[in-house]
């Protein structure tokens, strides 16, 4: 079995998320999200709209996902690997580069971003609307 893991925010859930999800699923027969909690989005100097629990409950519910974890440090990446046997890291390619030395033993890849969409466009464009 290929394990596969990726991690992220995935605020306000939408389709450049899913695109990633679904590729990154293609690529094993098992996805594992590491999910940023609220407190590590401060040290992303991110503020999600959705709470932790609420977007991982989200998460759970695409296909592609077959496990939520938290996300807690930028240090746990390593321990996961090895504790969840993980063949495949992947995330998107606004990252290229941060982690090829992650892993000796896994695959580390950057698949593109989807264009024209992300949290912060979604926020502002309501902002705007309101
Ligand atoms: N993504 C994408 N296309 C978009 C927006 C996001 O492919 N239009 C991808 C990102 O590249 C990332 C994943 O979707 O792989 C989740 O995006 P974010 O929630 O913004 O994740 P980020 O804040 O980059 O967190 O330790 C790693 C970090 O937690 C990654």
């Amino acid at each position: 079995m290929r394990t596969i893991i990726t991690y992220g925010t995935f605020d306000l859930l939408h389709v450049g998320h899913v695109n990633l999800l679904k590729r990154a699923k293609t690529m094993g027969d098992y996805l594992i999200v590491g999910l940023s909690t609220d407190y590590f989005n401060t040290l992303k100097h991110k503020q999600s709209f959705f709470s932790y629990s609420d977007r991982k409950i989200i998460l759970e519910s695409i296909r592609y996902v077959d496990k939520v974890i938290p996300e807690k440090t930028w240090k746990q990446k390593k321990e996961d690997i090895l504790q969840y046997q993980v063949d495949t890291f992947v995330i998107g390619d606004d990252w290229k580069g941060k982690f090829d030395e992650l892993c000796s033993f896994c695959e580390v890849i950057y698949l593109p971003r989807t264009d024209g969409i992300s949290s912060t466009i979604i926020k502002e464009n309501l902002r705007d609307d309101s």
